[in-house]
């Protein structure tokens, strides 16, 4: 054999097992990197030996967790009067919810719905919660928004002990000030808030709105991460993005449709209930932001706009008296998040349909 031939098939036997090598490469780190296991962290973006950090990124167990009953989440929580106070009931426990025909996520929820109920009082009500704790790990729940005092405000440790797995906890508080509220779990909020606990608290101004809307509705804007049949805290600081965008515990196209008539005064009450900013358009209509944050805005000082930047925490309620028929859309403006896993029509629409 002549040199060139030998020196030419050195090359390649070189090339080859470098080949071979980063094939056997790639298949060990795809098995390590295991998203196919169960409860394995969906993302590393942590340093060392963080354990607390990696159990807060695991997929939510959910072998033995019912589907949900319940096919509606903010349904209107009923109430016993007792010694002059509302007492309502709240009990946390894991359900799987469908955000889509076809995708169904392990939430932990109030009441086995998704967002958790509609608590609607009259301001000056005296309220009583008793909130009963049937997940694994401790939660509490902060009346976020709402001037309770500071022992019934959720912050574990610091204003209560936290609710442990099978107890109950009794809130009890005066409703007060008139507004659009919202409550959510104030323990490892960062997981708890983002896989569904949390919603919606009206209080009523006595005698009702002074100019009462024909149509009024909530609309809980958040995020979820599912990927390969498993749920994740969305936690989009850690690269977890969310994948899937839901109003009111649905994506489009299975969110509510609005049915409304011309000329009917509307009033949308957004919360940001995740942990993204939503800026929410309205095709067809400008609206006016009458209250921010529970707080009625002076006429003198409504915006007139289309589009509300809805940031974590925040509620703004706004008003529009439709003119014109048609199947209007209302949708977040970050066109990602009106994509389902990625595919556009999705997450954060919905028909506003004017006849
Ligand atoms: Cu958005």
């Amino acid at each position: 054999m002549d040199t060139e031939f030998l020196l030419k098939n050195k090359y390649v036997l070189v090339v080859l097992t470098v080949v071979f090598l980063a094939v056997v490469f790639f298949q060990i780190n795809k098995s390590k990197s295991g998203v196919t296991l169960k409860n394995t962290p969906a993302q590393l973006s942590i340093s060392g030996e963080n354990e607390t950090a990696l159990k807060a990124m695991e997929a939510i167990p959910q072998d033995n967790v019912p589907m949900a009953t319940e096919k509606q989440g903010l349904q209107e929580l009923p109430f016993k009067v007792e010694n002059g106070e509302k007492v309502f009931n709240l009990t946390t426990q894991p359900v799987k919810w469908n955000i889509l025909k076809d995708v169904t996520v392990t939430a932990w929820a109030y009441n086995g719905m998704i967002p958790g109920p509609l608590i609607r009082v009259t301001e000056g009500d005296k309220v009583k919660i008793l909130v009963k704790n049937n997940l694994s790990e401790p939660t509490t729940i902060h009346w976020h928004g709402i001037q309770v005092p500071n022992n019934m405000d959720g912050i574990p440790d610091e204003t209560q002990k936290p609710i442990a797995p099978t107890e109950t906890f009794t809130y009890e508080f005066i409703a007060k000030p008139a507004g659009t509220y919202w409550y959510h779990s104030h323990y490892d909020s960062d997981k708890q808030i983002s896989v569904g606990l949390s919603g919606a608290f009206i209080i009523e101004p006595k005698g009702g709105l002074a100019s009462k809307p024909d149509i009024d509705k909530i609309l809980m804007l958040n995020e979820w991460r599912v990927i390969d049949d498993q749920t994740y805290a969305a936690m989009p600081a850690t690269g977890m993005d969310g994948n899937f965008f839901t109003i009111n515990g649905k994506a489009f196209p299975e969110t509510e449709t609005l049915n409304v008539k011309i000329g009917q005064k509307v009033r949308l009450r957004f919360i940001g209930s995740g942990q993204m900013i939503h800026p929410m358009h309205l095709h067809g209509f400008p609206f006016k932001i009458v209250a921010t944050d529970g707080n009625d805005v002076l006429e003198s000082a409504q915006w007139i706009k289309d589009t509300v930047s809805v940031a974590p925490g925040e509620r703004y309620d706004v008003e529009f008296t439709p003119d014109r028929p048609g199947k209007w859309m209302l949708h977040c403006h970050i066109p990602h998040h009106t994509t389902n896993e990625h595919v556009e029509p999705g997450g954060l629409m919905m028909i506003v349909n004017v006849t």
